[in-house]
């Protein structure tokens, strides 16, 4: 599998942008574009919806060699032995989901500030999410914090794979990348792209430039 420290673009399946019945064509789709991980989103399901979903998903990803994510819910990334799971600010800390999913399984967290990065670099996430950088209708809530930071956080956490998301386009990658960042998540960007792997790879071939 794909070590998470070579993972440059993460991709979402979002169930608000992705009808379930179209998960695993979009992981095809994703999959086909050279995604790097990606991560199941599905808010207001049902814990055995979002178990299904897994169990569908997980032998495309699988298959591809890259990295599977649930997000929210440790037990049923436990139960599903996916590949990681991803869980903000407001969920168990570190000790307590690792007692869930154990010390193999990825854990990444969602951070909204430098002292939200300090706190995941001290909890050893295997990775943090940073942002949202600019103001996105997937996460209404949340103030955006601009691409100020993104030089700082990288300068001060070297080794953390740091996942610059919320409001990530392909037109506006330049100003992100320009700001310092090395890895993004895009979530509408890509599944409200008409050509989908096409979307991908250019997103990749800015990354890697
Ligand atoms: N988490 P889009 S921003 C799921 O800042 C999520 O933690 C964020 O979606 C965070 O690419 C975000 O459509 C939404 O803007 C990202």
């Amino acid at each position: 599998m794909k070590d998470i420290a070579d993972c440059r673009l993460y991709g979402i399946l979002d169930l608000g942008y992705c009808d379930r019945e179209k998960l695993v064509a979009m992981a095809r789709e994703m999959i086909a574009g050279d995604i790097d991980i990606i991560q199941l989103r599905a808010k207001n399901h049902a814990p055995e919806d979002i178990l299904a979903m897994g169990r569908e998903i997980l032998p495309v990803t699988r298959d591809a060699g890259i990295p599977f994510i649930i997000n929210d819910h440790p037990e049923i990334a436990a139960e599903l032995e996916s590949d990681g799971v991803h869980v903000g600010q407001d969920d168990p800390s570190m000790g307590m989901v690792r007692r869930i999913v154990g010390d193999d399984m990825l854990v990444g967290r969602s951070t909204h500030s430098l002292a939200h990065a300090h706190d995941g670099a001290a909890e050893e996430a295997d990775y943090i999410g940073f942002g949202p950088l600019f103001a996105t209708p997937t996460k209404p809530d949340y103030t955006p914090i601009g691409t100020e930071d993104i030089a700082a956080v990288h300068r001060e956490y070297p080794e953390l794979p740091i996942f610059c998301i919320g409001g990530v386009k392909k037109e506006n990658l330049p100003e992100i990348l320009a700001a310092g960042a090395r890895r993004v998540v895009i979530v509408s960007g890509i599944l409200q792209a008409p050509d989908v792997p096409g979307y991908i790879r250019e997103v990749k071939a800015a990354l890697l430039g």
